[in-house]
């Protein structure tokens, strides 16, 4: 580390602290990123990405490597009761689906060629405002800049007793990656565009919902959505002859899908008085954790970790609490915005009604965190 080389210490190699780690390694800082668990890989199924993240995977250098197993639907289609209520192009507007575990190999990948220390088993217990890490081996670590990208149960954010705001709603999903079966479903319904995003509601009586999304030409990404209320429907593993009573077309991925142990995951959102404390700040499911509705969580995740990763570096050394403020003043109403129409949707399971990409809703998917004049061009426009 040279004289004047800056370090940062962070809390959770997800996608919120790998990007915040190679953003920052790649503008010459020196970064541990300390990992709980002690393999590096991602939980979950499937995600979908639009253009806020993607821009940033770009700018990272990782985006070629992610588009190698990475698709662009035709389009995202809606299904109510089995009628197609929609299927939204998307024209113009930049999104793609893939697999979390190739999401997040891609960005292991870049943070450790951008000169990343990874450290997996390693448990963060805590920070103070003034940059000092504690670990549970008891050990300390000093840093100019301190991230907690360590989930919606941050111990960072814990720590330093930032107060959360935690809202639940009514429904949530299990998740699950399974083969594509392309030539089944195809056989099953031959009119059907089996490469869309399909979005099947089935409104009438029990509300029961399936969200189909090709990750690539071999992985399909399926998410089972119930009431928390409904036991059977929630029921980890599925109930298979529920699911398939109530989607009969989807019969193959739903057998492969009974076979996956599974986790329910009701919704919630979280919101936090402030986001940075002196030299910390908190970025991804620590400081916003939001309802999937939108598909925006890892998307701001990372783009708040690079727009951090940019005013932490631009600031001055003697300063740093400073710049976080103002990051956060400038930074936050996309998230903000985003967390609110992400909740009014799952809320209202209004997207069951079709058409529901359209206007204010893609305000954050079509953010460029990566322009330098995206704040100028806002005051124009209003
Ligand atoms: P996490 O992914 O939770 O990562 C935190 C990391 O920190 C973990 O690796 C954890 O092990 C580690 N850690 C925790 N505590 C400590 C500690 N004390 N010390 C060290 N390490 C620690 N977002 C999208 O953009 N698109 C989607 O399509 C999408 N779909 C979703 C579907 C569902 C059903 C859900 C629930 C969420 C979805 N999201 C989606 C949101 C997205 O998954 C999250 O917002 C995102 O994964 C948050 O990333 P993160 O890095 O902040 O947190
Ligand atoms: C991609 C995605 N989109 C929406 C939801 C939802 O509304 O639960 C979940 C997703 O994984």
């Amino acid at each position: 580390m040279s004289a004047q080389q800056r370090h940062a210490e962070i809390s959770g190699a997800g996608f919120a602290g790998l990007t915040a780690a190679a953003a920052l390694a790649q503008r010459g800082w020196s970064v541990r990123l300390h990992e709980r668990s002690d393999e590096l890989r991602a939980e979950g199924a499937g995600i979908v990405l639009w253009g806020n993240s993607l821009k940033v995977l770009q700018r990272l250098g990782a985006l070629h490597d992610l588009k190698a197993r990475a698709m662009r639907p035709p389009a995202y289609e809606t299904r109510t009761d089995n009628a197609i209520v929609s299927q939204e192009r998307l024209e113009g507007v930049d999104w793609m689906t893939m697999t979390r575990p190739h999401l997040h190999e891609t960005l292991v990948r870049t943070a450790r060629e951008s000169g990343v220390e990874l450290v997996a088993g390693s448990e963060v217990t805590g920070a103070t405002a003034d940059g000092t890490v504690t670990f549970a081996d008891g050990s300390t670590a000093e840093a100019d800049l301190v991230i907690g990208a360590d989930g919606v149960g941050s111990a960072v954010r814990d720590s330093l007793g930032f107060q959360v705001d935690r809202q639940r709603s009514r429904d949530g999903i299990t998740r699950f990656l399974v083969p594509r079966r392309k030539a089944e479903l195809a056989a099953l319904e031959p009119d059907t565009e089996w490469d869309n995003v399909i979005d099947f509601w089935n409104m009438s009586g029990r509300v029961l919902r399936v969200l189909y999304t090709p990750a690539n030409d071999d992985e399909l990404y399926i998410a089972l959505m119930s009431p928390a209320a409904d036991a059977q429907g929630s029921q980890v593993p599925i109930d298979l002859a529920l699911w398939q009573q109530e989607f009969p077309q989807l019969a193959p991925v739903l057998e492969d899908a009974a076979t996956i142990a599974g986790r329910y995951y009701g919704y919630q959102t979280t919101r936090l008085d402030r986001w940075t404390e002196g030299s910390v700040a908190l970025i991804g499911d620590a400081a916003h954790a939001m309802c999937p509705a939108l598909a925006q969580g890892a998307g701001c995740a990372m783009m708040n970790a690079w727009t951090l990763a940019e005013a932490a570096t631009r600031a001055d050394a003697t300063d740093v609490a400073g710049a976080l403020v103002e990051w956060e003043r400038v930074e936050r109403p996309f998230t903000d915005r985003c967390q609110d129409r992400s909740q009014h949707y799952a809320d209202s399971r209004s997207m069951s009604q079709g058409g529901q990409f359209a206007g204010d809703i893609l305000e954050t998917a079509q953010y460029d965190p990566t322009d330098a004049r995206r704040h100028d061009l806002q005051e124009v426009a209003r």
